[in-house]
C-alpha cells in the first residue's frame, strides 16, 4: 500500500500527513502491522489515483456531482440545530460536573459536523462537550475521570530519523538484513511491496534507537504519547496555574497526568523506575478541579479600596491538555464550549428581550433574540490512538480504527431556522488543531454545499416540483455571497477600541471592513490561462505589497480564525428574506502555508498536486438558516445601536500602556538594570516537517566524530553523508532571540521542565513580547538531470532560502526550481492571561513586513506569519504566580515539543525580563520597530529551523549536532 504513494507529495508542516503516516509514529510492542485499515487504504488509494493534470493545461471542469442526498432546508419542519447540553455551577451549588473521559465506539460514525474521522475519545460520548455557563465571579466544580483502558505503546527517544523519510540506500539495507534474517538472499533494490510500518521493532533495532516505556514515564518525551492519559484546561480563562494550596484540587494545571485505572494496574506489575509510585503531578482515576473566577486585579482593586473584579464575560473554552496525547484527544472532539457570562450579555440582553436573564437557547422578545453556539472542528490529521491494546491480550478497551468514516457517517450541515428580522449571537469556536484548521467563518446567500471536494451551489429551476440541481462556483462568487456579519468579540473579550483617548467595548461592522476591495485570490483565469496558472499567479499577488496582504488577508462580512480562535458575532436575516436559504461557511485558508503554492507548481510539471498527504482545499459547510414565518415584532433591527449599550471596560481590559510596561525605580535596581527600562521579551516559534526535509551534507569531521548517530541523525547515499529528518521534526521555540542581548542565538529549544531560561515575568505588571517566525519557505532544482545533488534521495532536494519574489520569477522561468519545503504559520497560545496584540506583521514577497491590524485587540491565540513574520504584544501578568505554558496550537506540533515554560514569580529579583529603553507601538513603521527588535538574518532563520536542542534528561537531543551551511544560488 505504501507503494502506491509519492513519499514526496506529502505535506511537510502540517503534521504527520495522513492515518497511514500517523501509525507509523506508533512504535512498539502495539502491533503496528495492524495499524493500517482497509479505510485508511482505499483513501490513500482513492486519492492516490486522482489523476494529475499535464502541464498545467485546461481540462474540462467534471460535471456537478448529484443534487441527491442535499437537505432541502424548506422541505423540513424542525430545526435540525443541536447544542450540548449546558452545566450551570449556579444551579448546583458545591457539587462538581462530572466529566467521564470515555473511548467512543463508533467507528462509522465522525463525532460532530464536519470531522471526517472517527472520535477515538471523548467527554462522556458526546462532541462537542456539555457547555458550561458561569458567571464571572463563580467557580466551577468538575470531576475528571478517566474512563478509558491502559496504554500499551512504547515511544522511540532521543536521536531517530522519520522511518518513512529513510533513503533508499538505507531502506535497502534494512530489508537486506530482514531477508537475512528469513534464510533468503538480499533484494538487489528496495522491495516496493515491502511495508515498513510492518517492521518497526526490528527497523528500531536496527537504527539502534533508544526506546522509552508509556506507563513509566520517567522524563519528557517529545513525541505523540500517553494517548490514554489526560487532564483538562480552561482555555482563555483568568484563573490559577498550579494546585489550589490546601484543597486537594487543581486548577488550570496543564501539567496534571490522569491515568486510568488500567493504566496504573498494569504500571504497577513493571519493574522499572517510574513504574511504583505516582510523581506529584499524577493521579489515577479522578481528579477534582476548582477554576475559581472572580478576583481579577485582586491587590490593586484593594488597594483602591474596591472589590476584586468579576472576569470579564466570554466564549471560552476547554479541552485536555497532557503534553503527548493532546493532538489526539482534541482532535477527536474532546473540546467543550467555557461561557463567562456577566455584564456585556446582561445589557444585550436586556436591549434585545427586556430581561438581562433569558433562556440563551430561546428566541425571545421583540426580535427572536437567541444565542447559539458554533462548534468548527475539522481535522485533516486524524486522531491515532497510538498506545492501543495488544490485539487478544484480553486488556484495555476496544481501540477505534483511524479510518475515515463512510460518507453516510459523516453528520450532515444543520438546519435553523430563523424569522425574518430575527436577530442572533453567535459564538463561534474554532476547535480544529492542525494545520489545516485556519478557516474564514462567513454567512453565504444561498445554500452552498461541499461534495466530492468541491464547494457548489444549489440551483432551483423552473418546474412543479421545481428542479434543484448543483452548479459549480467561483471565489469571485463566493466573496460577493456573504452577508452582513457584525463582530462584538475575540477570544472571548469584548472587542476593544480607543476613542477621544479614551478605551470602549465596541461592535465592528464587518461589512465596512476594507470593504470595496478585491481579494487576489478570487481573480478568475483570464483567455488561455489554466485553473492551475491562475491559481499561482493569485497566490502570489497575495504577497505583492502591502495593500495585497491586506486584500488578501482582511476581508468584508468574515472572520478569520486560526485554530482556537473564538469569535462572537451578531447576525440578523433581513426582514425581506422569507423563504430564503443562507449558508454558514467556514472555507479553508489557503495563506497560512506554502503548500497550496508548492502543489500548484507541482501540477505544472506533470505531477500530481493534491494527494493523500495534502488534499484539496476543504471548506466546511456548518449550518443552513432558513428565514420563515411572519417578520418578527420589532421591524428592522440597527445592530450597531448595541453598541451605545455596553458597558465601560474594566480596568483588566484597558489597553497596556508604554508606562506599564516600564520597570519602577526599585524594579530596576534589583534587577540591576538602567533606570526606567522596559520588560521586554524576544522569541520565535520554527520548524519543519519531515517529508520535503532539505538535503543536506553532513561533515565528515562530524561523521566521524560521531559514527553512534550513523542511521540516527545521518546515512550515507552514494558515497555522501546526509542528514535525515528527525522523528520529532525540527518544532521548536527560542526564548532567546533578542538579537541584542544574544546576537548569535543558540538553537531554539524543544519544551523541557524546569529549564533554567524560562521565562519569569514579575506579577501584577506588564511586557511587551515579541514573536518571530524565522522558518523559511525552501526553494530548489527538481530538475536532477540539469541539477544533480550529491546524496539526493526521492522529494529531497538542496533547498535555498530565497525571498518568494525571486522563487517565483525563477519558477516562472523554469517550472522545475519550486518550493521543495514548506514553512508554516504557528498559532501561538499563551495560557492564564489574554495579549493586547499591537501588530500581526507579514512578510510580502520581498519580505517587507506589514501590520495588518487596523487597531490593537485583545486575543489569547495569535498565528505568527511564517518567513520572518513577526507579532508584537503587551500582557498584565495579573493575579496569578506560577508556571504555566505557552505553546502551538497545532497540537501535534506542541506534542512534538513546541512548548515552554513561564514562571511568573513574585520577586522583582526572581524575574528576568531584557530591559530595553523603547518599546514598539502600533503605529511605527517598520523600520522603526527593526530598530528596537532587530529581524534575524535569512542565514539565522535557515538555521534557526533546521536545528533544536532537546535537553531532557535521557530522552533529548542536539539536532543536528552541527553548523548548517546556508547554501547560495550561484547562477
Ligand atoms: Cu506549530
Amino acid at each position: 500500500m505504501r507503494t502506491r504513494r509519492d513519499r514526496s507529495r506529502r505535506t511537510s508542516a502540517d503534521g504527520p500527513a495522513d492515518p497511514a503516516r500517523r501509525r507509523l509514529l506508533q512504535l512498539g510492542a502495539a502491533g503496528v502491522g495492524a495499524a493500517l485499515g482497509s479505510g485508511a487504504a482505499s483513501l490513500l488509494a482513492r486519492e492516490s489515483q486522482t489523476p494529475a493534470t499535464p502541464q498545467g493545461a485546461p481540462t474540462a471542469p467534471p460535471p456537478p456531482p448529484s443534487v441527491n442526498g442535499v437537505i432541502d432546508p424548506a422541505s423540513i419542519t424542525a430545526e435540525t440545530w443541536t447544542e450540548p447540553w449546558v452545566w450551570r455551577p449556579a444551579d448546583w451549588p458545591g457539587q462538581a460536573l462530572d466529566l467521564n473521559v470515555v473511548e467512543r465506539n463508533e467507528p462509522n460514525k465522525a463525532p460532530s459536523v464536519g470531522q471526517i474521522f472517527p472520535g477515538q475519545f471523548s467527554f462522556g460520548g458526546i462532541s462537542p462537550a456539555p457547555t458550561i455557563r458561569v458567571r464571572g465571579d463563580g467557580t466551577i466544580r468538575v470531576r475528571l475521570r478517566n474512563l478509558l483502558g491502559a496504554d500499551f505503546g512504547r515511544m522511540w527517544i532521543g536521536p531517530c530519523p522519520d522511518p518513512i523519510e529513510l533513503p533508499p540506500d538505507l531502506l535497502l539495507a534494512f530489508q537486506c538484513q530482514m531477508a537475512k534474517a528469513a534464510g533468503k538472499p538480499c533484494p538487489e533494490a528496495p522491495d516496493p511491496k515491502f511495508n515498513v510500518t510492518d517492521h518497526l521493532d526490528e527497523l528500531g533495532q536496527f537504527l539502534g534507537v533508544k526506546f522509552m516505556d508509556g506507563h513509566c514515564m520517567t522524563g519528557v518525551s517529545n513525541s505523540e504519547h500517553g494517548s490514554r492519559v489526560t487532564n483538562m484546561h480552561t482555555h482563555g480563562l483568568h484563573v490559577a496555574a498550579g494546585a489550589n494550596a490546601g484543597r486537594n484540587t487543581e486548577s488550570d494545571h496543564v501539567f496534571v497526568r490522569l491515568l486510568s485505572q488500567d493504566d496504573w494496574a498494569m504500571r504497577k506489575q513493571m519493574a522499572g523506575p517510574g513504574c511504583a509510585a505516582l510523581a506529584a503531578h499524577e493521579y489515577v482515576g479522578h481528579v477534582d478541579y476548582e477554576f475559581v473566577l472572580g478576583h481579577v486585579q485582586r491587590d490593586g482593586m484593594i488597594r483602591a479600596g474596591q472589590k476584586p473584579q468579576p472576569d470579564p464575560p466570554g466564549t471560552h473554552w476547554y479541552h485536555p491538555h497532557a503534553h503527548g496525547s493532546t493532538h489526539d484527544q482534541v482532535s477527536a472532539g474532546m473540546a467543550g464550549f467555557l461561557i463567562v457570562e456577566g455584564d456585556v450579555d446582561d445589557a444585550i440582553n436586556a436591549a434585545m428581550t427586556g430581561t438581562a436573564h433569558p433562556d440563551p437557547t430561546d428566541p425571545t422578545g421583540a426580535h427572536d433574540y437567541r444565542e447559539r453556539l458554533v462548534f468548527i472542528q475539522r481535522v485533516i490529521v486524524p486522531s491515532v490512538d497510538f498506545n492501543a491494546p495488544v490485539p487478544g491480550s484480553g486488556r484495555g478497551r476496544q481501540r477505534l480504527s483511524p479510518d475515515p468514516v463512510p460518507a453516510e457517517g459523516i453528520p450532515p450541515p444543520c438546519v435553523m431556522f430563523m424569522r425574518p428580522g430575527a436577530v442572533e449571537r453567535w459564538r463561534v469556536l474554532n476547535a480544529s488543531v492542525d494545520g489545516r484548521g485556519f478557516k474564514r467563518v462567513m454567512v453565504l446567500n444561498g445554500q452552498f454545499v461541499f461534495k466530492e471536494n468541491a464547494l457548489w451551489r444549489v440551483e432551483t429551476g423552473d418546474g412543479a416540483p421545481p428542479v434543484r440541481r448543483l452548479v459549480p462556483v467561483t471565489r469571485a462568487e463566493i466573496e460577493a455571497a456573504k452577508l452582513p456579519l457584525y463582530q462584538l468579540a475575540l477570544d472571548g473579550v469584548t472587542l476593544v477600541t480607543v476613542e477621544n483617548g479614551r478605551a470602549r467595548y465596541t461592535i465592528k461592522d464587518l461589512s465596512a471592513r476594507n470593504a470595496g476591495t478585491v481579494n487576489p485570490l478570487a481573480r478568475p483565469p483570464s483567455a488561455g490561462e489554466s485553473e492551475t496558472e491562475a491559481a499561482l499567479r493569485n497566490f502570489e499577488a497575495c504577497f505583492r505589497d502591502g495593500a495585497s496582504l491586506r486584500n488578501a488577508f482582511v476581508r468584508p462580512n468574515e472572520v478569520w480564525m486560526a485554530t482556537a480562535n473564538r469569535a462572537d458575532v451578531l447576525f440578523k436575516a433581513p426582514l425581506t428574506a422569507a423563504g430564503k436559504v443562507f449558508t454558514l461557511l467556514a472555507q479553508e485558508e489557503l495563506l497560512h502555508t506554502d503548500n497550496f503554492q508548492g502543489r500548484n507548481q507541482r501540477l505544472t510539471t506533470g505531477r500530481s498536486g493534491f494527494g493523500p498527504g495534502n488534499p484539496a482545499p476543504v471548506d466546511l459547510v456548518i449550518a443552513h438558516v432558513h428565514v420563515r414565518g411572519t417578520p418578527v415584532e420589532g421591524g428592522d433591527f440597527d445592530v450597531m445601536s448595541l453598541r451605545e449599550r455596553l458597558p465601560p471596560v474594566p480596568p483588566y481590559l484597558q489597553p497596556v500602556s508604554d508606562e506599564e510596561t516600564r520597570m519602577p525605580a526599585a524594579e530596576s535596581r534589583v534587577r540591576g538594570v538602567p533606570a526606567g527600562s522596559h520588560r521586554t521579551r524576544v522569541l520565535s516559534y520554527t520548524g519543519y516537517g519531515s517529508a520535503g526535509f532539505p538535503l543536506i551534507e553532513v561533515p565528515e569531521a562530524y561523521a566521524t566524530a560521531h559514527p553512534e548517530l550513523r542511521y540516527l541523525t545521518w546515512a550515507e547515499r552514494d558515497g555522501t553523508r546526509i542528514l535525515l529528518p528527525p522523528n520529532a521534526r525540527t518544532m521548536a521555540i527560542n526564548s532567546r532571540m533578542d538579537l541584542i542581548a544574544t546576537p548569535n542565538p543558540p538553537p531554539p529549544r524543544k519544551y523541557s521542565p524546569g529549564h533554567p531560561d524560562r521565562y519569569r515575568p514579575l506579577v501584577n505588571t506588564a511586557e511587551e513580547w515579541v514573536l518571530y517566525n524565522p522558518s523559511l519557505t525552501l526553494w530548489g532544482h527538481t530538475d536532477l538531470e540539469r541539477f544533480p545533488q550529491r546524496g539526493q534521495a526521492p522529494g529531497r532536494f538542496r533547498s535555498y532560502p530565497v525571498a518568494r519574489k525571486e522563487g517565483q520569477a525563477r519558477f516562472w522561468k523554469d517550472h522545475e526550481f519550486r518550493i521543495v519545503t514548506h514553512a508554516a504559520d504557528h498559532p501561538f497560545h499563551i495560557h492564564i492571561n489574554p495579549m493586547w496584540v499591537t501588530r500581526i506583521e507579514v512578510p510580502d514577497e520581498e519580505g517587507r513586513l506589514h501590520n495588518l491590524l487596523d487597531e490593537p485587540q485583545w486575543m489569547d491565540t495569535v498565528s505568527i506569519p511564517r518567513n520572518g513574520g513577526r507579532v508584537v504584544f503587551r500582557m498584565r501578568f495579573a493575579d496569578h504566580t506560577g508556571r504555566w505554558i505557552h505553546h502551538c496550537h497545532i497540537l501535534m506540533h506542541e506534542d512534538m515539543g513546541m512548548m515552554q515554560e513561564v514562571e511568573c514569580v513574585a520577586a522583582a529579583a526572581s524575574s528576568n525580563a531584557n530591559p530595553r529603553a523603547t518599546v514598539a507601538a502600533h503605529a511605527m513603521t517598520e523600520a522603526e520597530v527593526n530598530a528596537i527588535y532587530p529581524r534575524p538574518s535569512v542565514e539565522i532563520a535557515y538555521r534557526q529551523g533546521l536545528s533544536f536542542v532537546d535537553p531532557n534528561p535521557g530522552t533529548g537531543q542536539v539536532f543536528p549536532g552541527f553548523e548548517i551551511d546556508v547554501p547560495k544560488l550561484t547562477d
